[in-house]
């Protein structure tokens, strides 16, 4: 019998510690079996990520190649223009993806110009038919009402990791200050993208307690990416270890599991990872992947390196929200 599991917002670190540590295959099957419960198994979204706006920013995030505070191969560029933006929007869309996500290095957006360009940008994404996400720190409510007006679907704002190792990982911000944000966007009535990055010299636990927190919001983000370090050279996490990629597939599966109807999206960290196990992240529960060759200031796979990827596990593409019966039978 498959029982639906319930969606419960009371987890605890043990709970989600024995689920995550479960013998492998017994693990599998269990993720395995909620996703099916709650999503289309043959399909994989495809979402494009675009900078427009990099480097520069104030934030000491210990991973970040964009934080000022580094000296990285990544210095402060000028905004993107709308066209230019719209431009690779048409070409994610020819692509085949059909969420486009925009990030700004800011620590907070401010309202003015340059917050007045992200507002047409979104208006000029969702005149394309794509989701439109975008993340630019830390945001007001009336930002968050702003950006719904324009059509904006969702909000990416990542908690990173457990609120204990949080501290050894950023100072200028706090774990509360990022809740806030999330608070403002899910009152404006657009949908939360909230996970975190795994491989920054946390435990086991604080892996679960992250999970623990973002199950704790109400209803769950609908959107949970997980991403491995790219450890970028002139970040304080250069020279960690890389990930053992079956850590990487136990925490898809403990995400899926512990949120059950949340997308749950195998993010950063892919060109490190092999394609066999990419498959068992795409397996177990995750249901998008970034499509195009950088993510935001680091290389992705390559689109053709990631359609035999999706071919060869039988999976499709996503089609556009709406995308008729008829359009599919001209295909
Ligand atoms: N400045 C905004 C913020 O921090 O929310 C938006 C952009 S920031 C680059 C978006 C997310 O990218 C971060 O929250 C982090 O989870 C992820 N990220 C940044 N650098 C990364 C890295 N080297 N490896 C994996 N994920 C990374
Ligand atoms: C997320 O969780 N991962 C994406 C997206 N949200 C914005 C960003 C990954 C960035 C990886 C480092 C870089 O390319 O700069
Ligand atoms: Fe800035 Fe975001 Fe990078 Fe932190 S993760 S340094 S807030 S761009």
């Amino acid at each position: 019998m498959t029982t639906a599991a319930p969606i419960r917002h009371d987890w605890t670190v043990d709970e989600v510690a024995a689920i995550h540590d479960m013998p492998f295959f017994a693990l599998m099957d269990r993720a395995r079996e909620v996703h099916r419960a709650f999503h289309d198994d043959g399909e994989v979204q495809l979402c494009t990520l675009l900078s427009v706006k990099t480097g520069g920013c104030p934030e000491d995030c210990a991973y970040c190649p964009q934080s000022s505070h580094y000296e990285t191969s990544v210095g402060p560029e000028k905004m993107l223009d709308v066209r230019a933006v719209l431009e690779a929007a048409d070409r994610a869309k020819d692509a085949g993806a059909t969420r486009f996500c925009m990030g700004a290095a800011w620590r907070e957006a401010k309202d003015g110009p340059a917050f007045d360009r992200v507002v047409e940008m979104v208006r000029g994404v969702k005149a394309r038919g794509l989701e439109a996400c975008v993340t630019l720190g830390m945001l007001t409510e009336d930002q968050a009402k702003r950006l719904k007006d324009a059509g904006l679907d969702a909000y990416n704002h990542n908690l990173d990791t457990s609120r204990e190792h949080y501290r050894s990982i950023i100072s200028t911000r706090t774990y509360d200050e990022r809740l806030v944000t999330l608070r403002n966007v899910r009152r404006a009535g657009i949908t939360v993208c909230s996970g975190g990055i795994i491989g920054m010299g946390e435990s086991v636990r604080d892996r679960c307690a992250m999970l623990v927190e973002l199950a704790r919001l109400q209803p769950h983000p609908e959107s949970v990416p997980i991403n491995a370090l790219v450890r970028v050279p002139g970040t304080p996490l250069e020279s960690l270890p890389p990930i053992d990629p079956v850590e990487f597939v136990r925490m898809i599966a403990a995400a899926r599991i512990v949120m059950p109807r949340s997308m749950v999206r195998l993010s950063a960290g892919r060109t490190d990872l092999s394609r066999e196990a990419q498959m068992m992240c795409l397996y177990v529960g995750a249901n998008s992947i970034f499509y195009g060759d950088r993510l935001l200031t680091t290389p992705n796979p390559g689109q053709d390196e990631d359609a035999s990827l999706i071919r060869d596990a039988g999976l499709a593409p996503m089609k556009p929200a709406g995308a008729s019966a008829q359009v599919d039978a001209a295909e």
